[in-house]
């Protein structure tokens, strides 16, 4: 009916739902403050999930000193460490928001979460240009 819903899905697969009730989208994007996904605006903004995932899984951005934002859902604690360099950048109670800062040179590193249990599933990729 819209123009809208013949629009290509620009951005991550998650989004589908959003873009599916695109009203809704207008909404949520508006109540967030943040990027258009409901994280908060960050370099790096990472959702650590219930299911022990890392949403996204894989991150890009350009090199130098980064501002992290990451959000734990409710039910599990988290944290964000840069595999290569063992540094916690910042950590998250359950249901609630943490901020950090790394500064990192061109490459491709890992970043997990290690808290006990969590490892094996919330890993991703962080491509720095
Ligand atoms: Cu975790």
């Amino acid at each position: 009916m819209t123009p809208e819903s013949s629009r290509p899905v620009r951005r991550r697969a998650r989004n589908h739902i959003a873009v599916l009730f695109s009203a809704g989208a207008v909404v949520l994007a508006a109540c967030g403050g943040g990027s258009a996904d409901g994280l908060p605006d960050a370099d790096i903004a990472l959702l650590g999930t219930d299911m022990l995932r890392w949403e996204p899984d894989r991150v890009t951005v350009d090199a130098g000193t980064l501002s992290v934002a990451i959000v734990c859902e409710r039910g599990a604690n988290h944290n964000l460490v840069i595999e290569e360099t063992g540094a916690e950048v910042a950590a998250c109670a359950p249901g609630q928001t943490a901020f950090g800062e790394v500064t990192l040179d061109p490459g491709l590193y890992t970043y997990v979460c290690t808290v006990p249990g969590h490892e094996v599933t919330m890993r991703g990729v962080l491509e720095v240009r």
